[in-house]
């Protein structure tokens, strides 16, 4: 079938290349959306015939010519493919480079963009696979977006902490804890030292606890370890819910209770993202964003989209936290391309830098900063690595790696302190931290059993 299928493909009546979408004169121009695709040509499919049906079909063309093209300014609405090259060390892959006019997209709408990015093109038949690997938006489109609705130096003036790493954790098991039992685990870690508490990605309202139960419990819980302790505290709400209504209901739930923050889920879409980063502009609520089910798109390094992609759109969407990687806990990434995502949340500039996966110089605008999560797997034991990775700006967050602590949830969030603050102090005094970490943290587990026990 997949045979047959590949003897069936045609351009139509005319190559894509011939009608304009393969341009490798072409003068790119500030205003244009520049776009890296990693593409795997059908056998027998010329690449950059391949690369310029990518910029036909995800702009303007259809696969034959019709009259009608010629009732609007074809021309500047035609993608360009203006470069195609083989990708080193991987055979059959090409890299092959888009321009797309400012005039194709509508401002302040990531649901219009990517429905031409990565609408049609990723079932296209000339092509095996693709992968959206990096993007360039221009300043003029950049600006039509408010992007977060807080930012990280308003957050932590809010919070009223610098200099350090925020400590968060997921409150584990991801399932079945009534609000009583899961209030109490909110409160034991943040009394115990940590920032933060979160929801898990799948809490919602299930039949052991009512979301209102879940909010209810842990406000109480965020209340008594903020009075116990005297820090500003939060815990990420999951507001996540099937309709845009109940959304807003728990929303406004969680701000009437006096929660800092609230949580959604890469899954619930662009549009509802973009409408809940409006909710938490209005409400000067932090909007922590979890990426669940980001791995669809971004695992398979020859088809999908890269994360730093689909960070740059959530930037640009409006998120304050995001989600971001770790690259030494439980789930799979490389420690070069991983920062190269950090870079997207937190640069003012953000420089084309090709160890870090970062094809394009990348010019914010003034929007926000995004406050990255490092989270999953992650404990104590790696705060040296994790501090000289990602520096101060990010949110480290322990969930089995806090309650889990064979003494109990408080102790673990006080070894998680302890450990990162001894780290912060000797860093700041000039040491090696990469180095020196074990023996820093060792010596800090001899004032601290609970570290000690970590
Ligand atoms: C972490 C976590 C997070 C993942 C998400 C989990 O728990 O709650 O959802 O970290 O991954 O369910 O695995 P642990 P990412 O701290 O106990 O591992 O941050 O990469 O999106
Ligand atoms: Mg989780």
């Amino acid at each position: 079938i997949i045979t047959d299928a590949k003897k069936r493909y045609s351009a139509g009546v005319l190559k894509y290349r011939q009608m304009g979408y393969w341009q490798p004169d072409y003068e790119i121009k500030e205003t244009d959306t520049l776009c890296l695709f990693r593409i795997t040509p059908q056998d027998g499919v010329d690449p950059v015939e391949a690369a310029a049906a990518v910029a036909g079909e995800s702009s303007t063309a259809t696969w034959t010519v019709v009259w009608t093209d010629r009732l609007t300014a074809c021309d500047s609405y035609r993608a360009k493919a203006y470069k195609v090259e083989p990708v080193p060390g991987r055979p059959g892959e090409y890299f092959a480079w888009v321009a797309y006019d400012l005039i194709l997209f509508e401002e302040g709408s990531i649901a219009n963009m990517t429905a031409s990015l990565i609408g049609n093109v990723f079932s296209f038949k000339p092509l095996k696979a693709a992968r959206l690997e990096d993007i360039r938006i221009p300043v003029a489109y950049v600006k039509t977006f408010k992007g977060p609705p807080t930012g990280l130096v308003v957050e932590r003036e809010r919070l009223d902490k610098f200099g350090r790493p925020l400590l968060g954790a997921t409150t584990k098991p991801k399932l079945g804890l009534s609000g009583r039992n899961y209030g109490r685990v909110v409160y034991e870690g943040l009394k115990g030292g940590l920032d933060f508490m979160k929801d898990d990605e799948n809490i919602n309202s299930q039949p052991f606890m009512h979301w209102r139960d879940r909010f209810l419990y842990v406000m109480d819980a965020v209340n008594k370890a903020s009075a116990a302790t005297g820090e500003v505290k939060g815990s990420y709400l999951n507001i996540t819910a099937g309709t845009m209504e109940e959304m807003y209901r728990r929303a406004d739930f969680a701000k009437e209770l006096g929660s800092v923050v609230v949580m959604v889920d890469l899954v619930i879409g662009w549009t509802a993202i973009q409408s809940m980063a409006e909710w938490c502009r209005a409400n000067d609520v932090i909007m922590h964003m979890h990426r669940a089910g980001h791995g669809t798109y971004t695992r398979q390094k020859n088809h999908g989209v890269s994360f730093r992609v689909i960070a740059k759109w959530l930037r640009l969407a409006g998120c304050d936290h995001l989600h971001t990687g770790t690259a030494v806990g439980k789930l799979e990434g490389d420690p070069m391309t991983v920062q190269g995502y950090y870079n997207v949340c937190r640069d003012s500039y953000t420089r084309t830098d090709l160890q870090r996966g970062l094809f394009f110089d990348q010019d914010w605008a003034d929007l926000k900063k995004v406050m990255p999560v490092a989270s999953g797997g992650i404990h104590a034991g790696q705060m040296h690595q994790l501090i000289d990775l990602f520096g101060d700006d990010v949110v480290l967050q322990f969930g089995g790696g806090t309650i889990g602590h064979p003494q109990g949830i408080q102790a673990g969030a006080v070894a998680n302190r302890v450990a990162l603050e001894s780290m912060v102090k000797a860093r700041n005094e000039g040491r090696n931290i990469l180095e020196e970490g074990p023996s820093i943290l060792k010596k800090a587990a001899e004032g601290c059993s609970p570290l000690k026990a970590a």
